[in-house]
């Protein structure tokens, strides 16, 4: 008869590829008429010296059969007999959707991006506005059509609490809250109640950029800018100022860039002019900075904003800003990989 020893390497060594022989190993060792049994029975035929050593050599292989028996009932119940369910370890893994920027957050990065290589910090602030902070320190006076019903969302009245319809709020706060010099862009959703359309949304995004020093002229603002369109359309971008007005700067103008699809000559997209129109700028009106606290007899200031569905229209050839709220995945998954 074999040693215990031998029975030991025999089992650690057992290694069945179907539940069939796992089957045969139980009824071999575990089942009345088995080994085990059989070995407790030799016990009366040993030595009475030697007893006490066999027996503990009997009781390690039982364990060692019983949790071997188990180990392998458990893989073989998890399938790995059935030749269909073993891993191929060379087939190529399942492939995990990517997710991808939204194109109105890609464009805000870039913009801040770019601003914060010539020294200008990000502010945020509510989205819900009181009265002060979203027109009355920014010069609007008490008829102005902006603070209309019809083109302003509010939340409450008297006070008159609504939802901002620019980010200048945001610099109003910086103003109030900080000394020159300043220089911040304030990106962020605006909500205003318009009809929509192709052109225009009841909400859309928008970055403004404010910088108060002492000396600022329109010649710093008019090259800010034009740095702004080359690094964010392309060096051969040119740029032109036209007059315009705003309740919170003077002198104000609107800012063209040179047409991004087809560089000047005159398409659909510029309406054969060669020129887009992208933001608003101009210097800080004085009595804005005194609504702030900061004395104006001794500090200048330009701003500007645009909306960033405008640039994203341009930048990704979007011909319908509505594209950027549906949230179709069609659309989305064309940014994968941008950032
Ligand atoms: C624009 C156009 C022109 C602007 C003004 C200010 C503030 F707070 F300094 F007065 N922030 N942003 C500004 C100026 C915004 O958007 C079309």
């Amino acid at each position: 008869m074999a040693s215990i020893s031998d029975w030991i390497k025999k089992v650690q060594e057992f290694n069945p590829s179907n539940l069939q022989e796992l089957e045969e190993f139980r009824l071999q060792y575990l089942s009345k008429k088995g080994l085990m049994t059989e070995l407790f029975a030799a016990m009366k035929t040993i030595e009475p010296a030697q007893r006490k050593s066999y027996g503990q050599e009997v009781n390690q292989l039982k364990q060692l059969v019983e949790s071997r028996y188990s180990e392998l009932k458990l893989k073989f119940e998890d399938g790995a007999d059935s030749a269909s369910n073993k891993v191929d370890i060379s087939l190529n893994g399942e492939s995990m959707p990517l997710g991808s920027h939204h194109p109105i957050s890609i464009v805000r990065n870039r913009i801040i991006e770019i601003f914060s290589r010539i020294g200008y910090s990000v502010s945020e602030g509510p989205e819900i506005e009181d009265d002060w902070h979203n027109f009355s320190a920014l010069n609007f006076p008490p008829e102005h059509p902006a603070r209309d019903m019809q083109d302003t969302f509010f939340v409450e009245k008297d006070p008159d609490i609504a939802l901002r319809t620019h980010t200048s709020s945001v610099q109003v706060r910086v103003m109030e809250n900080s000394k020159p010099p300043i220089r911040t862009i304030s990106p962020g959703r605006v909500y205003r109640n318009e009809a929509i359309s192709a052109r225009a949304h009841c909400f859309f995004h928008q970055v403004e950029g404010l910088l108060i020093d002492t000396n600022v002229s329109f010649a710093d603002l008019k090259q800010t800018l034009l740095f702004f369109a080359k690094e964010m359309f392309g060096a051969e971008t040119k740029i032109r100022l036209r007059p315009s007005y705003f309740p919170f700067t003077e002198p104000s103008a609107e800012m063209d860039i040179s047409c991004t699809i087809c560089g000047g000559k005159g398409c659909n997209v510029c309406k054969y002019s060669g020129w887009v129109e992208i933001m608003g700028c101009g210097m800080v009106d004085p009595q804005v900075l005194e609504n702030c606290k900061i004395d104006s007899d001794i500090y200048t200031g330009f701003a500007f904003g645009m909306g960033i569905e405008r640039i994203a229209m341009l930048k990704y050839t979007v011909n319908d800003l509505r594209h950027f709220s549906e949230n179709d995945v069609r659309l989305l998954k064309q940014y994968s990989g941008l950032s």
